[in-house]
């Protein structure tokens, strides 16, 4: 089939032979997070109206209590999985513990575990910033017919079978990969289906932007202040622009059209960086490196390092692959 007009539906039925596995679990999966995609993008757009409809906190008119928009998200995202009986764990930013799902009629014996951030950069919605959702999806590596513990979700990036986000921005875009490429959709509100707009997405491998909260300069390490100053001189192709949403999948997404150099640092306020390793840097490592970039905590491949706990929090560098490793010398000389 062409792929002009096709839309994300027809694109993962089409892709499926490519799946490691093809029991069409993972095809089921994948249609499950654009169903609840576009739920929450309905709610999204809806949030700066929520002055006149009510604001978090306040009964609305059913009598129901209004949500957080990140507590909605994270709803929508595990109903939408636990209801279909699609996953057999899910764990998300929003959650303390994972969660164990078991189907009534056929216990346990579905493959995957999902991973989420349901709304990453949440902060952003009051005003009106672009937010995401970013999801990374594994197969379970204890048996099928038992509970999932935590070392199904305690694997290394390397093993996801799947990653992407959503970007609910001017656009609403999913952007996912199997391990085979990265590739976009967008969504037509009026019909309400993703459409491919951006098949094979790659990250030039150099670019010219840098995007980094540099309010917290006096607190990063020697090798990253170093190699801001040196996106900052005047040599080659420098200074760089700096960008920074404060948003990470819109950051990531720009970074990916553009060129360009995400860092979130460790420093003496996070001694682990901020970002978490199983919902924020390994989907997006996973995207970079099918994209063609490259995601590191400054040494380490993110995706080689071995998680010990949900919610841990590693230093991430990640964009083009020239940028990168320009930063990881910094790192290397400077520390
Ligand atoms: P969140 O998961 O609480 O939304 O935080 C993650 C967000 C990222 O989207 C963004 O890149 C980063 O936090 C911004 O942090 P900071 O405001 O410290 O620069
Ligand atoms: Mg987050």
């Amino acid at each position: 089939m062409s792929t002009k007009h096709q839309t994300l539906g027809e694109f993962i039925i089409e892709n499926q032979s490519s799946f490691r596995y093809t029991s069409g679990e993972l095809s089921r999966l994948l249609n499950s997070l654009r169903l609840a995609a576009k739920v929450v993008n309905h709610e999204v757009n809806k949030a700066g109206l929520v002055d006149i409809l009510g604001a978090a906190g306040d009964v609305n008119i059913q009598g129901e209590n209004q949500q957080k928009l990140d507590v909605y998200a994270n709803e929508i995202f595990i109903q939408t999985l636990t209801k279909r009986n699609i996953v057999c764990g899910i764990a998300s930013e929003e959650e303390d513990d994972f969660i164990s799902i078991n189907s009534q009629d056929e216990k346990h014996q579905n493959k995957y575990v999902v991973l989420i951030d349901p709304l990453d950069g949440s902060s952003n919605i009051d005003v009106n910033v672009s937010v995401g959702t970013i999801f990374s999806i594994y197969r379970r590596v204890t048996p099928v017919g038992t509970p999932v513990t935590m070392e199904d979700f305690l694997q290394k990036g390397s093993e996801q079978v799947a990653a992407g986000y959503i970007v609910y921005g001017t656009s609403t875009m999913l952007v996912y990969t199997t391990g085979h490429g990265v590739n976009g959709f967008t969504l037509n509100p009026a019909i309400g289906s993703f459409y491919l707009s951006h098949p094979n997405m790659t990250f030039p491998e150099s670019g010219t932007i840098y995007s980094v909260n540099e309010g917290n300069y006096l607190d990063f390490p020697l090798g990253i202040k170093k190699y801001i100053k040196y996106c900052q001189e005047e040599a080659e192709d420098r200074p760089y622009t700096s960008r920074y949403i404060g948003s990470l999948v819109s950051d990531f997404h720009r970074n990916m059209i553009k060129g360009g150099i995400y860092m979130y640092p460790k420093g003496s306020r996070n001694p682990d960086g901020k970002l978490r390793l199983l919902y924020e840097c390994n989907p997006m490592a996973f995207l970079a490196e099918q994209a063609g970039g490259k995601s590191s905590d400054g040494y380490t491949r993110t995706l080689d390092v071995q998680p010990t706990s949900l919610h841990q929090r590693v230093p991430f560098i990640c964009g083009s692959k020239k940028m990168v490793e320009k930063a990881e010398q910094f790192m290397r000389e400077f520390g």
